[in-house]
């Protein structure tokens, strides 16, 4: 599993105003840092930048490439033109840039797949469509296939396509996560050698913090197996990247079974690994949500 780190982000204080008075020095920090923790690709998050994403991303991007020039890097913003000036400065890497994102609207996607095809880029393809986020695995399927077929036509591989299904706060809607497994499950037939990605923190957005870590990391291992190859993820969560990259086999072991139903009595499990059964429990809408779900 590819990890894709989420905190050079405008939302966090110390990186907002970063930006904002173009220093440096903590967005450095923050790249090496993320290089450190083993992320595989770093994610400039500017939001929509309306007013001046066309001069900071090719700063932002220039200024991470001073001191980490080996890792490849997402351009997320919502700023067409930001995306540009940033892919026109970028240094090239081993693997291609990815332009994060392009949406399921016609009036976005016949403007950046073009760019995707100019700059050789890489895309991550959003299953947001023109009526926003899709009801269930069916309307995301709809949504692949009709951008797919576009980036197709214009000479773009599936293989540089990366689809994200839209993780959502499980808290708010739990089936919008086992819509999003079943739509995992169904990307090989209609979008054969595409890759994939998603949000992951996403699905912990409104639950107590302490409780983030643990959602997050069931998550990713019940996406991973039915095929997902990437997420972007939280660089601070040592645990959740030693999953990810193979260390905790007995994790996903035990995900795994609950998952198929056979996991072994709680009561028989350590306190570490009952907590991701009951958790499995959860996201598969096994058991209702509420923050208290794990002393049930
Ligand atoms: N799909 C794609 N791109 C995306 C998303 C997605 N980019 C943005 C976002 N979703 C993924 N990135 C983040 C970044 C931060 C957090 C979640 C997802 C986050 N931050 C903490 C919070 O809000 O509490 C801390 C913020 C801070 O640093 O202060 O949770 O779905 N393609």
């Amino acid at each position: 599993m590819l990890c894709l780190g989420e905190s050079l982000n405008v939302m966090s204080k110390k990186i907002g105003a970063a930006f904002k008075a173009r220093d440096p020095k903590p967005i450095q920090e923050e790249a090496l840092f993320q290089k450190k923790q083993g992320m595989d690709y770093i994610d400039i998050n500017l939001g929509p930048a309306k007013k001046d994403g066309p001069e900071l991303m090719p700063w932002v991007i220039q200024t991470v490439q001073e001191v980490v020039d080996d890792i490849p890097l997402i351009l997320d913003t919502s700023n067409i033109e930001a995306i540009e000036a940033g892919l026109k400065v970028y240094k090239a890497t081993e693997k291609a840039p990815l332009i994060n994102s392009i949406m399921c609207r016609v009036e976005r996607y016949e403007k950046m797949i073009p760019l995707a095809a100019e700059y050789n880029a890489d895309f991550i393809a959003l299953m947001w469509g023109p009526e926003g986020l899709p009801r269930d695995e069916n309307e995301r399927a709809a949504l692949c296939v009709e951008l797919l077929y576009a980036a197709n036509e214009a000479g773009i591989e599936n293989d540089r396509i990366w689809v994200d299904g839209i993780v959502t706060p499980v808290n708010i809607q739990q089936q919008q996560s086992v819509s999003l497994l079943e739509f995992q499950k169904m990307l090989p037939d209609i979008a054969p050698g595409a890759k994939s990605t998603c949000g992951l923190s996403n699905v912990s957005n409104g639950p107590p913090v302490h409780l983030r870590p643990i959602l997050n990391s069931t998550f990713m291992v019940m996406l991973e197996r039915y095929g997902m190859y990437s997420v972007i993820s939280d660089p601070l969560d040592e645990k959740l990247t030693a999953i990810a990259k193979g260390k905790r086999q007995d994790i996903v072991d035990v995900v795994h079974a609950a998952m198929d139903g056979n996991a072994p009595d709680i009561s028989s499990l350590s306190k570490e690994l009952a907590d991701y059964v009951k958790t499995v429990d959860v996201i598969l809408g096994r058991t209702l949500y509420s923050d208290s779900w794990l002393e049930l």
